[in-house]
């Protein structure tokens, strides 16, 4: 048997061995998908409390359950380690380390560049590479691959096999898991895709292959471009409506009863989360790099971007017409997470409607039962969430009450008739809200 038939020998018989670079929300989820098949797996992480926890038995992702860890860990089916020199021991590597933006909010590839780094010191022959990390077209073939063989001497397709699969993890969702959403897989070679989708196979339900890593990569940046750009054309049609007098959550809601052609998005305070505000920039910027302006995307994010100085517009215009000002005057914010129900704050729109506030003199105070604490690290200043027992005597003493992140935890209904005014940014009062004189929607 040559190479490759060695290798998907020991991925059909799960002797193989599995590492995971990267365990957080996308790497831990896969990890436990893997070991429950049957693979053995080793979770590899430079933060060492998150191995230090991970090694107690306790799990420190929302998604991943401590009994399921515990579980698999007695079962030997799942370990975890700081020390990369165990990579030598790996027959299988999937990288899902984060892509996050730069500052200059270009792409930031230091994650994966420090990943390759280290695995490209023990790759060997027959070796299996995934790379998950949302990144720019290329990355796979133009970074990840010279820096596993240059040293090496390793023949992509022969000794070694590389490919790209996009990660689709939507962290709290419950209908959508690791195991049943479909994975696209793209090789480098025929090989590659091969190799990588048996593994796949033996752990996720739909592989879907696709020819090359290039349309893998794009595959993940239309799927999140798609959602960033409309997002900001409904945005634009709330800043239009408003200029019309007309109700943009009625037009929406209309335009919703299309049976087909139509997929409803709405407005809001901004664009949040480690994925739709950036995931899209990293496809702008590699444009940008070949002389090509990706001008769609560039409209909607300076679209959404700008949607939190629209929603402090908006609210200094509804208190002026009530003879207020924002200076001076007590604020509670309800909601900062960057969407409901969740307690990731990354990116949220919250933070920037804050700031604006608090330069405008306004007396700032928030409330989020899944985020005791917030910081906002560009201009430093920290905020705690006021305790839960406290939030309808600090509605009712709000000059302003706004809401910016509709969590199911309100009770809609009272804090309605206990506030004296009310912005709503995401409808979350509906019809109520609508025929309140002290409400204004977005
Ligand atoms: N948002 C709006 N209006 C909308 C939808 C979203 O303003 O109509 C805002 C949200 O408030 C949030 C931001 O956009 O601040 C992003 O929201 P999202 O619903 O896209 O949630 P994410 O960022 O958690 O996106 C993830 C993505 N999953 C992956 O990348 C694997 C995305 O592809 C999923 O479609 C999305 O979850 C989902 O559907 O929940």
């Amino acid at each position: 048997m040559n190479t490759k038939e060695k290798l998907i020998q020991k991925l059909q018989d799960k002797t193989a061995k599995i590492g995971i670079l990267g365990m957080g929300y996308v790497g831990m989820p896969l990890a436990v998908v893997f070991a429950e098949k049957g693979f053995n797996v080793l979770g590899i992480d430079p933060d060492a409390r998150k191995v230090e926890t991970f090694n107690k038995g306790i799990s420190y992702i929302q998604d991943v359950p401590t009994e399921t860890v515990a579980r698999l860990q007695k079962a030997g089916k799942l370990n975890m380690t700081a020390d990369f020199a165990d990579l030598a021991e790996m027959d299988a590597v999937s990288i899902c380390v984060p892509t996050p933006l730069r500052q200059t909010g270009d792409p930031d590839m230091s994650f994966i560049l420090s990943a390759t780094e280290q695995l490209a010191k023990y790759v060997h022959k027959g070796m299996v590479v995934v790379l998950e990390s949302t990144t720019y077209p290329g990355t796979t073939r133009e970074l990840l691959a010279p820096m596993l063989t240059e040293k090496s001497g390793l023949i992509v397709g022969e000794d070694l096999f590389i490919c790209f699969s996009p990660e689709r993890v939507d962290p709290g969702r419950e209908d959508w898991t690791t195991y049943n959403t479909p994975k696209v897989m793209g090789g480098m070679t025929g090989a590659c895709a091969e190799v990588a989708t048996i593994w796949y196979s033996g752990a996720i339900e739909t592989v879907v292959p696709v020819s090359s890593p290039e349309a893998a990569e794009m595959a993940k940046l239309l799927e999140n471009t798609f959602r960033m750009i409309n997002i900001g054309m409904v945005n634009e049609l709330a800043l239009m409506c408003e200029r019309l007098g007309v109700d943009v959550w009625e037009v929406i809601d209309a335009a919703a009863t299309k049976p087909f052609g139509f997929m409803k998005f709405t407005p809001g305070p901004g664009l949040g989360g480690h994925c739709i505000p950036i995931d899209p920039l990293y496809l702008s910027w590699k444009m940008k790099e070949m002389n090509y302006s990706a001008k769609f995307i560039e409209l909607a994010s300076e679209i959404n971007t700008n949607m939190p100085r629209y929603v402090v517009t908006r609210l200094l215009d509804a208190l002026n017409d009530r003879s207020k000002t924002l200076k001076g005057n007590k604020v509670l914010v309800l909601g900062v997470a960057y969407k409901p129900d969740i307690d990731d704050v990354r990116e949220s729109p919250a933070l920037d409607v804050i700031a604006l506030m608090k330069k405008k003199g306004a007396l700032v105070e928030y409330h989020d039962p899944h985020i005791p604490h917030i910081h906002h690290e560009h201009e430093g200043w920290k905020m705690s969430s006021i305790a839960n027992a406290d939030l309808m005597d600090k509605v009712k003493a709000a000059d302003a009450v706004i809401i910016i992140t509709n969590h199911t935890y309100y009770d809609y209904q009272a804090i309605l008739a206990a506030a004296q005014f009310i912005f709503d940014s995401r409808n979350a009062l509906g019809k109520a809200g609508k025929e309140s004189p002290k409400v204004v929607r977005l």
